[in-house]
């Protein structure tokens, strides 16, 4: 058991936690990563389910702190693969020699807060232990995953997976009876590739989901060499966007358009693919009215796709769309039409437990020999309450967030000083394309870490008002979207007693002027405790 004193201990070798290195490193700060798992990558490193991939444009899904890099760097397809997207990240670390400063197979269990001298000591599985000034948590929204607590889980004999823990090992389903539990993003990207090995696969419903076509292909290399001439500017462009991407945003409303020019535009858009879809109208996403137009073109889709007409039925959803994340796919919905595979709804045929041998719902037992749960994660706040995080006079971080996660930006909490996040609830994160949000708020960071320096400010914590106010300005922000007008992961609904709060910030450009304009003032919102001389 070792005990380094270093300036910042950053937890996560993802994205995030990588950049965070490299900035601290650059400031000439001493940084240790620690890391759970044996490589970098975060959430590419666990989500290696089959299909895994990207679901923003890889030209996009990239770093571009290093212009040298992001010229240098070659996507073979328009949405990345899980392996290219970790060689690249893998790239990233060997190229900035990150590695040297991660410890790995090595999982933060605590941080303490010690107020005489403002410093934490964080604590490891393995025993060893940091003294530290700062700490970043780089832990990502979507790493906590969600097990759900269904009877009979341990007594299974068939082999079990989860998509956001899934083996490093090449998993094999020829032959074999498969379920998948789950509708979400990685059910519906792993299931037509699990369908094509499996003898059966049966997937468990709780909730039908919107998804439209990726249409992924390999990069057209003129278009890539025409958008790396002006990647800055590209970059940039995009910047000026709700989430931060390339979505081709309109500004005309649905309800000013007559029913053929809306089906043209989403016609257009289911055929170009992706998440632009969403962006095909400026009300889609405000406007319930508006939004069920995009989300009764989806349905006629799926009518047309699936064969099957009670299948259909099953897999229709009703309510709005997007509000919960819009999936991307290939050959979802198609997949249904395959003979050896069917759905339950679980809402009609609710699942009793696992057995021995597979599932018993409330009508019949099922036969399996694997079982994958594609049921999500705990997210956004589920990284950081898993950790014993205990800040002035020792108050836990889960007393702190016990009515739903409460920061200042999503960067800081009131009474916990010297402790960042990236990406942390109250800021746009998920509602973003992530890498360009890492960045930012990495910068940010980093910047900040810098100012308390130069400063001679000892510790820097957000103020307990400004907090409140920031809490309830993400809500009214919310509020005046549909967002939270389904049960999403968005706001906690997935994981059973969670509060129910949204937890991200919608809109990134007016966040980042926000953020510039608290440093501006001299980190207005913050507690400065100076250095005693
Ligand atoms: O998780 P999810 P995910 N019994 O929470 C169901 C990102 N991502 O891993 O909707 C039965 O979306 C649950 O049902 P319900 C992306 O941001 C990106 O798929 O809660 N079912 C739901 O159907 C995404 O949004 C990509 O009623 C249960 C599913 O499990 C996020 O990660 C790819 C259940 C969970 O869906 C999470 O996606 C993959 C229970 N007890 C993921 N509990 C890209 O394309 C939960 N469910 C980049």
């Amino acid at each position: 058991m070792t005990e380094r004193s270093v300036d910042a201990v950053i937890v996560g070798a993802g994205f995030g936690g990588l950049y965070m290195l490299h900035r601290l490193r650059k400031l000439g700060l001493t940084a240790q990563v620690v890391e759970a798992g044996d490589g970098v990558g975060g959430t590419w490193y666990w989500n290696r389910y089959p299909g895994a991939r990207c679901d923003i444009q890889s030209l996009e899904y990239s770093y571009q702190f290093s212009d040298e890099l992001q010229q240098q760097w070659d996507w073979s397809e328009r949405y990345a693969t899980q392996p290219e997207i970790l060689r690249y990240i893998n790239h990233v670390a060997d190229r900035f020699e990150l590695r040297r400063d991660v410890r790995f197979n090595t999982r933060v269990t605590t941080a303490d807060f010690g107020e005489t001298k403002n410093r934490w000591k964080v604590g490891t599985d393995t025993g060893d232990t940091f003294d530290t000034r700062f700490v970043v948590m780089a832990t990502g929204c979507l790493s906590s995953a969600n097990l759900p607590p269904i009877p009979g889980l341990a007594s299974f004999s068939g082999d079990r997976y989860h998509t956001g823990r899934w083996p490093h090992e090449p998993v094999d389903f020829t032959g074999k009876r498969v379920a998948v539990i789950g509708t979400g993003s990685s059910a519906i990207q792993s299931i037509p590739l699990i369908a094509q090995q499996a003898k059966t696969l049966t997937v468990f419903q709780r909730t039908a989901n919107y998804s439209v076509p990726a249409h992924n292909k390999p990069h057209d290399p003129e278009k890539v060499a025409e958008l790396k001439a002006r990647y800055p500017e590209y970059r940039a462009q995009n910047r000026q966007t709700a989430f931060h991407a390339d979505f081709n945003y309109s500004e005309i409303n649905v309800l000013d358009v007559s029913a053929a020019e809306r089906n043209a535009e989403y016609e257009q858009r289911w055929t170009h693919g992706g998440l632009p879809f969403m962006a095909s109208f400026a009300d889609l996403m405000f406007v319930p009215e508006a939004n069920q137009t995009a989300a009764e073109f989806i349905r006629g889709k799926i009518r047309q796709i699936v064969k099957d007409p009670a299948t259909a039925k099953k897999l229709t959803p009703s309510g709005l769309v997007g509000c919960k994340r819009l999936c991307v796919d290939t050959n979802y919905y198609a997949t249904y039409n395959l003979p050896h595979v069917s759905l339950v709804d679980i809402n009609e045929e609710p699942i009793e437990t696992v057995t021995t041998e597979g599932i018993r719902t409330r009508q019949q037992d099922y036969g399996f020999d694997a079982i994958v749960f594609a049921t999500g994660f705990d997210a956004m706040t589920g990284s950081m309450t898993r950790v014993a995080i205990r800040g002035r006079g020792g108050r836990a971080i889960q007393d702190a967030w016990a009515e739903g996660p409460k920061t200042y930006l999503g960067l800081s909490v009131n009474g916990f000083p010297n402790l960042f996040m990236i990406t942390g609830p109250g800021s746009p994160s998920v509602l973003t394309n992530m890498l360009p949000s890492i960045e930012h708020h990495v910068d940010w960071i980093a910047d900040c870490i810098d100012w308390t320096n130069q400063q001679k400010v000892a510790a820097i914590e957000a103020d307990a008002q400004a907090q409140e106010n920031w809490v309830t300005h993400v809500n009214e922000v919310g509020d005046t979207s549909v967002y939270p007008r389904c049960n999403s992961w968005y706001l906690g609904s997935n994981v059973p007693g969670k509060p129910r709060v949204f937890m991200p910030y919608l809109g990134f450009p007016p966040y980042a002027e926000k953020c510039r304009q608290v440093v501006e003032a001299g980190y207005d919102g913050f507690i400065k405790q100076p250095e005693v001389a």
